[in-house]
């Protein structure tokens, strides 16, 4: 089969890919699948482990969701805030995620969890590594919708330099291999307005978390 991607994609360092435009065909599902979950598990502002608040406001859809409080960071197969289990992932995330990590190389991924993202404009996520899953050989594949946000991607260490890449609705990044481990976070959201989703910003982060 032709490679219908091969002119939208970026490879930002060995094993991290930019799918430019990928999760677009499918937008109205996942929007609507995302309220759906948003309605059973609501986003939240979870604390750090150091005691400050998150801008970034979160939710979760899968097996497990990735939760932060005083006690630390981890994944929980229930949700604090409901006691309840976290709503099931939806189909079209399943497929979305899975047809992406192949496009990048990686075959047969099968997240147990999303983690979902709200960003409003003045938020942003600090440097940091995605360390708390069980199997660093699976990617992680993420999915921008709404406002345009700036990645900062990084290396092996805090301190190393940030490159910038701009990510719009429909972006997906897919990540794992070498740059597995690489430090990454995306700086303040500045003001706008999506046709779609308004004043704010959704990423949905699939991994699989548990072996
Ligand atoms: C975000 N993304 O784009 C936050 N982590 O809102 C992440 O923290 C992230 O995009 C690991 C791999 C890809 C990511
Ligand atoms: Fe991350």
């Amino acid at each position: 089969m032709p490679d219908l991607f091969a002119e939208r994609r970026e490879t930002m360092a060995a094993g991290a890919v930019l799918l430019r435009g990928f999760a677009l065909p499918r937008e109205t599902a996942l929007l609507a699948a995302i309220e759906a979950v948003a309605a059973e598990a609501p986003f939240r502002h979870m604390m750090t482990p150091g005691g400050y608040t998150m801008s970034v406001a979160m939710t979760t859809c899968g097996s497990v969701g990735w939760v932060t409080d005083r006690k630390g960071y981890r994944y929980s197969p229930t949700d604090p805030t409901t006691g309840r289990p976290w709503p099931p992932m939806p189909i079209c995330f399943q497929s979305l995620a899975a047809e992406a990590a192949a496009e990048a190389g990686y075959r047969d991924f099968q997240p147990d969890s999303c983690l979902i993202n709200r960003y409003e404009p003045g938020t942003k996520l600090s440097l940091h590594q995605d360390q708390d899953e069980l199997d660093m050989s699976q990617p992680i594949v993420s999915v921008s919708l709404g406002l345009p946000a700036t990645f900062l991607f990084g290396g092996a260490k805090r301190g190393d330099p940030t490159a910038k890449y701009p990510l719009v609705h429909g972006d997906v990044a897919v990540w794992g291999g070498p740059s597995r481990l690489t430090f990454h976070g995306v700086a303040t959201l500045k003001d706008g307005n999506h046709p779609l989703l308004g004043e704010k910003r959704i990423n949905l982060t699939f991994r699989r978390a548990l072996g």
